[in-house]
């Protein structure tokens, strides 16, 4: 044995020496012949091959073969049917080059050496290889390079901290648990290969589809490219062009998918630790809510819940009773969430280590037997989540849970982490994708993933007609399919609030629309003013949870004092209130792959001073959220777009198009309403629920193109896949004579909680002459200082005019 791996060493040595000789990376060198087929062209070169598929006249997919074959593989993260949809690709050829041209793209592709450009239909370049960096290849690595124009910006690439902007930095993909990461820590938990490109409000994006350890340089190695490359696995991406970046997002998530709708408790405010423990002490936790009338939906058990860290499994000397705790707490409007990470003890007499030894289900060495890490449980084994059969099996494990009306699991650790120095599992594992075996090189980045989808369909299964909520901590692209995600083991520190706005932003950008950081920082104990500032801007976090660690000050948000509860409680209820936007904002996440935390360039992208702003940030498409993000500053500045704005807290107008010097006192954080909105809001609850009691509120904020939406239905279950649902627009037109509101009428059969509607519509500082009502003056509206409140109109689900006449006609 020991000769002959001793052989095989000194044989690769002879080898990669006689390759270093003859200078190992080579390109595919010149174009030779192409054929071409519908919507595709297969080009030949002196050493490989290209496919450059048209999947849409704006998604185009180009793969390599260096060594002549295409690899067979299926993604893990491309959707087969994506785009279906007939696509043209019409070729034409020149001596020097082909070029290919769909109704908005052109590609060309020089023939020496073989290389690629992006280009619009007029001619202009989106992005290009250059003649003297040709894509190269040795052994299984390869790398490409683009030109990196000067005023080109990169984002996504899924939870990498630092700027927004990724310029001038290089980033690793290798999913990595990192406890107490920092501002310059990479890798992180997410592999997301993708950026999008925006230059002068031009966009484009690149799916770099492709597990293995990757990594993407923009402007390290040198000024002017940037560039990415991998350890193995195929050379495949897709080139997508916007020229909008919400485009280029819609196109990235119809190929690897959205978040499904959420249930709507997952929008409320969540309380975690590690650990409440024992029962008695989650039971204080949620009656203090109630007792303080404090809104939450969710409690987590981290993994102290369990016997001597075993997944699946109850400490009943601290948790006893928790079949009724669980229930109790339900009847409170809690929904309990558990961890449940993927590490299975290796021990023999526990029952999910038993089963899935007997099958054969875990992670292998080479030799074929167990594979065995340490890590919370000691020695622990791994299911191996890309078989199928694992994955079914892995979510029956979860039946009791879901028996006893646990609403959601959280998958941490699922990097996978193992206590080790290397951090996870030896590269040489063996894994079987469906009876193809493979080793860890290619599945360690999608290994979180898989575990995802397999709690997510097994819950799924268990309660088919119940919306899943899973939470985890690693991801690769298209895993929002499966679960939300939040950015790991964060620092209770300013730092981290400030960094916490452009990592969620890039998440959103790469697809994923569901993503949260621990409120408050998981490490150290932020002091009152910091949880407090961090409890107000957690309320425009698409997931608001409040978690801490071990051994670190409490942090609910009573704990400092009545003065900190009061501001905590007001953005807490401020959430509940806004409930209606967020839910509709979800739902158009789930439909298009918008995320609801945005950053400014995606709702501004002509405006060249927002290009790179990572301070600031969009709440759906209609508040701009500025919050105070250093501790040492007495003021700073917020940029408003161009336009009007309204003041989310007074009402009152704010202009747009300059920088507003804001110094807000510990109880606000500045929250924007783009004018032209039309936010509907809901009256306070305390979980949801609760049915709300009192009219739907619209919140007009006059302005051009002025809107808003509705989307309702059950919040928990799939009924709304069978057209259980309701949905409302709203619009408003402004004139000299005044304002006029339009109701439409309802579409879908869903009937809401709400009977009547009331109306604010600021931007009105004089009494109006009168109002009226469908055509007839109406009586019930007063006018407030920069408002006019019209209550009293009764919804039956026909449409509605109101108009607020300003002078009499
Ligand atoms: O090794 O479950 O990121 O949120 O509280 C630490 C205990 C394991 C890491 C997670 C954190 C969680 C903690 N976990």
């Amino acid at each position: 044995m020991l000769v002959l791996r001793n052989a095989v060493i000194v044989v690769s040595i002879l080898l990669s020496q006689q390759l270093l000789a003859e200078s190992p990376w080579h390109s595919l060198g010149d174009f030779v012949r192409v054929e071409e087929h519908a919507n595709q062209v297969e080009l030949t070169a002196q050493s490989g091959k290209v496919r450059i598929i048209a999947l849409a006249p704006d998604v185009v997919r180009v793969t390599y073969a260096p060594g002549g074959a295409f690899a067979a593989n299926q993604s893990f993260a491309a959707l087969p049917n994506a785009f279906s949809a007939a696509t043209q690709l019409r070729v034409s050829k020149t001596d020097a080059a082909l070029e290919l041209r769909t109704d908005q793209l052109a590609i060309r592709v020089d023939k020496s050496p073989l290389r690629i450009t992006f280009l619009d239909t007029d001619g202009k370049i989106l992005s290009q290889e250059r003649a003297d960096h040709p894509a190269v290849f040795n052994g299984t690595e390869f790398r490409v390079w683009n030109t990196m124009p000067d005023d080109e910006h990169y984002f996504g690439l899924g939870d990498k901290t630092g700027p927004l902007d990724h310029r001038d930095l290089a980033f690793t993909n290798w999913n990595s648990d990192m406890f107490g990461w920092q501002e310059s820590t990479d890798p992180l938990y997410k592999t997301i290969p993708f950026f999008l490109a925006m230059r002068r409000g031009v966009a484009y994006g690149l799916f770099f589809d492709n597990t293995y350890r990757s990594n993407f340089d923009f402007g390290k190695e040198a000024r002017d490219l940037y560039s990415f490359g991998s350890d193995g696995g195929a050379l495949d991406y897709y080139f997508f062009y916007g020229p909008g970046p919400k485009r280029v997002i819609e196109q990235f998530t119809q190929l690897v998918g959205r978040t499904p709708l959420p249930p709507l408790f997952a929008l409320g405010y969540q309380q975690c630790r590690y650990s409440y423990y024992p029962e008695s002490q989650v039971r204080e936790i949620a009656a203090e809510f109630r007792k303080r009338n404090i809104p939450a939906d969710v409690i987590y058990l981290d993994i102290d819940y369990q016997q001597d860290n075993r997944p699946f499994t109850v400490n009943r000397e601290r948790f006893p009773t928790i079949e009724k705790m669980v229930k109790d707490l339900r009847e409170e409007g809690f929904k309990l969430i558990t961890i449940t990470d993927l590490h299975l003890a290796h021990a023999h007499g526990y029952r999910p280590y038993d089963e899935g030894s007997k099958k054969g289900y875990f992670i292998k060495n080479p030799n074929g037997s167990e594979y065995v890490g340490k890590v919370w449980p000691g020695d622990s084994v791994f299911p191996d989540f890309t078989r199928k059969e694992v994955r079914e099996w892995w979510g029956t494990l979860y039946t009791d849970f879901i028996k006893m009306g646990i609403r959601g699991f959280w998958n941490d650790m699922n990097e996978p982490s193992v206590f080790v120095p290397s951090k996870t599992a030896p590269i040489d594992v063996v894994h079987n994708v469906e009876g193809r075996k493979t080793d860890h090189r290619e599945i360690h980045n999608v290994f979180g993933m898989q575990n995802a989808r397999a709690t997510y369909e097994g819950m799924l299964k268990l309660k088919p007609n119940l919306r899943p909520f899973v939470l985890t901590r690693a991801a690769y692209a298209g895993t929002q399919r499966y679960a939300a995600t939040w950015t790991g083991d964060n620092t209770a520190s300013w730092n981290h609030l400030r960094l916490s706005i452009p990592q969620l932003a890039n998440l959103g950008v790469s697809g994923y629309a569901f993503v949260g950081a621990d409120i408050g920082g998981f490490n150290g104990s932020p002091t009152p003013e910091l949880l407090t500032r961090w409890m107000e801007l957690g309320a425009f976090n698409p997931i608001y949870r409040n978690h801490a660690n071990k051994g670190t000050r409490f942090r609910e948000p009573w704990v400092d004092g009545p003065e900190h509860e009061r501001i905590r409680k007001r953005y807490i209820e401020t959430r509940y209130r806004l409930l209606p936007y967020i839910y509709t904002g979800i739902e158009e996440s789930s439909r298009t792959g918008l995320p609801l935390l945005r950053p400014m360039f995606l709702e501004f992208p002509d405006d060249e001073s927002l290009a790179t702003n990572g301070e600031e940030f969009m709440f759906g498409s209609n508040l701009l959220v500025a919050p105070k993000v250093w501790p040492f500053t007495d003021g700073y500045t917020v940029t408003l777009p161009k336009g009007d704005w309204y003041d989310y807290w007074t009402g009152n107008r704010v202009d747009g198009g300059k920088a507003l010097q804001v110094d807000p006192p510990l109880d606000t954080l500045p929250v924007y309403v783009r004018a032209g909105s039309i936010l509907p809001q809901q009256p306070l609850i305390q979980h949801v629920g609760e049915t709300p009691s009192g009219p739907l509120e619209l919140r007009v904020y006059p302005g051009p193109q002025c809107g808003g939406d509705l989307y309702m239905d059950d919040g928990d279950t799939l009924a709304y896949q069978h057209g259980e649902s309701l949905r409302l627009h709203f619009s408003c037109s402004v004139s000299p004579s005044g304002v006029q509101i339009n109701v439409a009428a309802a579409q879908g059969p869903y009937q809401p909680w709400f009977k009547d509607l009331q109306i604010l519509v600021y931007g009105v500082t004089v009494k109006p002459a009168s109002v009226e009502l469908d055509g007839k003056p109406t009586s019930t509206w007063s006018q407030e200082a920069n408002a006019t409140s019209i209550s009293g109109i009764t919804w039956t689900g026909q449409a509605h005019a109101i108009r607020v006449n300003l002078s009499a006609n």
